[in-house]
């Protein structure tokens, strides 16, 4: 399907996998950032306004029925939808950096490659309904069993992290496929080192980016 999406270059992604890090590198990356003198909205998906994070609470809330797979992923984006409109388009208009943890990725890992869902129509949902696409997503790679491991060791199992490890295997293939596919944005951190190596990594990429930028 040919893309009309919007590259963004001041909006950078982290994904991955469950206890992939991505939250720990990414109070790295503001800091960095701000550091130098720019400005930084962090932001996270399902989630990333008010609206949006009360459809987060029902995605994630194991207390009613589990939506089918097609409510998940209109849900998914509908939230999405309110996170591009109120948080990122102003945010980079104003010129801003947006780091979000997570983004459409997430969609093709989750909804797409992992539970199987209409691969078409998750392509058309983030053409009409999303439209742009970041300059640079940081893909943390962990084994499946390692970031199961940190998620759970916190306690407080969400629905989605619930699901089997034959699930996340899918998911982590899921956003290897789309490294592969994408090789000028994305960048693919080994998340399974310590924290410290982890983030020292990403600023690095980061840097490396924002100078290509200039
Ligand atoms: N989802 C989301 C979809 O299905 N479709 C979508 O389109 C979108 C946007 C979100 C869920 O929604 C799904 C994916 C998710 O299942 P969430 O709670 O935000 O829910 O889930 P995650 O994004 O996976 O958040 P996690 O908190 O589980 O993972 P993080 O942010 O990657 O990990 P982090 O930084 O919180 O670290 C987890 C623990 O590990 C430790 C940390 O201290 C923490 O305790 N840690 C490390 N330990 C050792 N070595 C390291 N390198 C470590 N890095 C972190």
């Amino acid at each position: 399907m040919s893309t009309e999406l919007r590259t963004e270059p001041r909006l950078v992604t982290l994904e991955g996998g469950e206890g992939a890090g991505k939250t720990t590198v990414l109070a790295a990356l503001r800091a960095m950032l701000e550091a130098a003198g720019e400005r930084v909205v962090c932001t996270r998906e399902p989630g990333g306004t008010p609206l949006a994070e009360r459809i987060r609470a029902l995605l994630l809330d194991t207390g009613h029925e589990p939506p089918a797979a097609t409510t998940e992923l209109l849900l998914m984006f509908a939230a999405r939808a309110q996170h591009v409109q109120a948080t990122i388009a102003p945010a980079l208009a104003g010129g801003a950096w947006v780091l979000s943890d997570r983004f459409t990725d997430a969609s093709h890992a989750y909804q797409g490659a992992a539970r199987g869902g209409d691969r078409g129509l998750i392509h058309l949902l983030e053409q009409r309904v999303v439209g742009i696409t970041p300059g640079l997503t940081l893909l943390l790679d962990v084994p499946v069993e390692v970031g199961l491991a940190r998620a759970r060791g916190r306690g407080g199992v969400d629905r989605i992290e619930a699901e089997d490890a034959a699930f996340f295997e899918r998911v982590r293939a899921g956003y290897l496929e789309r490294a592969v596919a994408e090789p000028e944005r994305f960048r693919l951190v080994d998340a399974s080192r310590p924290a410290d190596e982890v983030a020292a990594e990403a600023l690095a990429r980061l840097s490396a980016y924002r100078g290509s930028l200039a």
